[in-house]
């Protein structure tokens, strides 16, 4: 996906002595930094996800931010506002981890804009009324909480110290959207139909955003093994059906899974067969917004374009400033 930064890495020599020192530094559970020797496949895969969950975070503005201009109230509309604010920030903070391991921010928004690079299913479905941002914020982050603090605890510190700040505005996020929920659960008979309706729509994508079963998740094992994931798919999953069941149903709402279940002996619920051939319709780029959301994000690139040519160009009369000065202080 990133082919030029990649090139580079691939012909450092994997060292199986090398390889045993950073294994014990992970099982240790010491940070590997950016000027580490790493395995080439350990930097691919955090190029890979934390390049995925940047796009994520960026393309996740979309769905939300449609309705900044159409908040039902002053104080829904600034809470919006910075909510959806963080989320690029959150973007930022990760391209720049991202970019310690040696890929360019250009190629990672190529990846994007091209197509090659995924971005999480959940940000491909329509925004349709308020309701659902009191949805998003209560079940999509709260699944990404869940999801981001195991990674808080990732063998790699930017991507680590990253997730530390994120989940702490995540927190934020959770409870505006709880919050909309109780008041419209507890609200006027449509306003409960509505964020109802909004719980049937994201439901299952949400169940999705954990990605596949862990027996069809083939980057797992290695995540796994090299601490960058702490947590499996399927273990993070079960960890939000146990908590967010109990607190809907308090609230007289209902999930749409005809077999969901409790289970008394392992304490869990279960929930009934996901339709993992959706799922990946959807991440290859099918989905029901996919092509609305990628259209939106050509087009802030492209109205960007000026910004970035005056910078570049600033750039370089900057430089030859400061080679006139022998580099040395501000040319004005
Ligand atoms: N969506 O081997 P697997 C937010 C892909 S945004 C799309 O299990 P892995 C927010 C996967 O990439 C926060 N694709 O993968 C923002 C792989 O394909 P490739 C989003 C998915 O990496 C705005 C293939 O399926 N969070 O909070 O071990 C508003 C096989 O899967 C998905 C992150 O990005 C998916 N859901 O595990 C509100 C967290 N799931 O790449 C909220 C960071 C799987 O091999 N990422 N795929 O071609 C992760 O933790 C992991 O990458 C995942 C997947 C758990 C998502």
């Amino acid at each position: 996906m990133y082919g030029n930064s990649l090139e580079k890495v691939r012909t450092v020599e994997e060292d199986p002595e090398r390889l045993r020192e950073f294994e014990e530094r992970i099982r240790s559970g010491e940070k590997i930094e950016p000027g580490d020797w790493m395995p080439a496949e350990y930097r691919r895969q955090l190029i890979r996800m934390i390049s995925q969950h940047a796009h994520s975070e960026i393309v996740g503005m979309l769905p939300e931010g449609a309705w900044i201009t159409r908040a039902p109230s002053l104080r829904r509309k600034l809470i919006l506002l910075a909510k959806v604010q963080d989320e690029g920030g959150h973007g930022q903070y990760l391209y720049h981890a991202a970019e310690t391991l040696g890929v360019t921010r250009e190629e990672m928004i190529d990846a994007l804009l091209s197509g090659k690079a995924k971005y999480s299913n959940v940000f491909n479905y329509p925004t349709l009324n308020y309701a659902d941002v009191g949805v998003i914020g209560y079940l999509v982050d709260f699944a990404a909480i869940l999801n981001q603090t195991m990674l808080a605890r990732c063998s790699y510190g930017p991507y680590a110290r990253a997730m530390v700040r994120i989940c702490a505005e995540e927190n934020f996020h959770k409870k505006q959207g709880q919050d909309l929920v109780i008041r419209m659960a507890r609200g006027t008979p449509t306003q409960k139909a509505m964020v109802q309706d909004a719980i049937n729509r994201w439901w299952w994508p949400t169940l999705m955003m954990f990605g596949p079963h862990d027996s069809d998740s083939p980057n797992s094992e290695v995540l796994i093994r090299w601490g960058i994931k702490t947590k499996t798919n399927d273990e993070l999953r079960q960890a939000f059906l146990n908590q967010i069941v109990p607190e809907l149903h308090a609230l007289g709402l209902s999930v749409p899974d005809p077999d969901l279940r409790y289970d008394e002996e392992s304490g869990n619920w279960i929930h009934g067969p996901i339709d993992w051939d959706h799922f990946w319709r959807v991440i290859k780029g099918h989905g029901p917004c996919n092509h609305e959301r990628m259209q939106a994000r050509r087009q802030a690139h492209e109205d960007g374009r000026w910004v970035r040519e005056a910078l570049a160009a600033y750039a370089s009369r900057q430089g030859r400033n400061d080679a006139g000065n022998g580099g040395e202080g501000l040319a004005l």
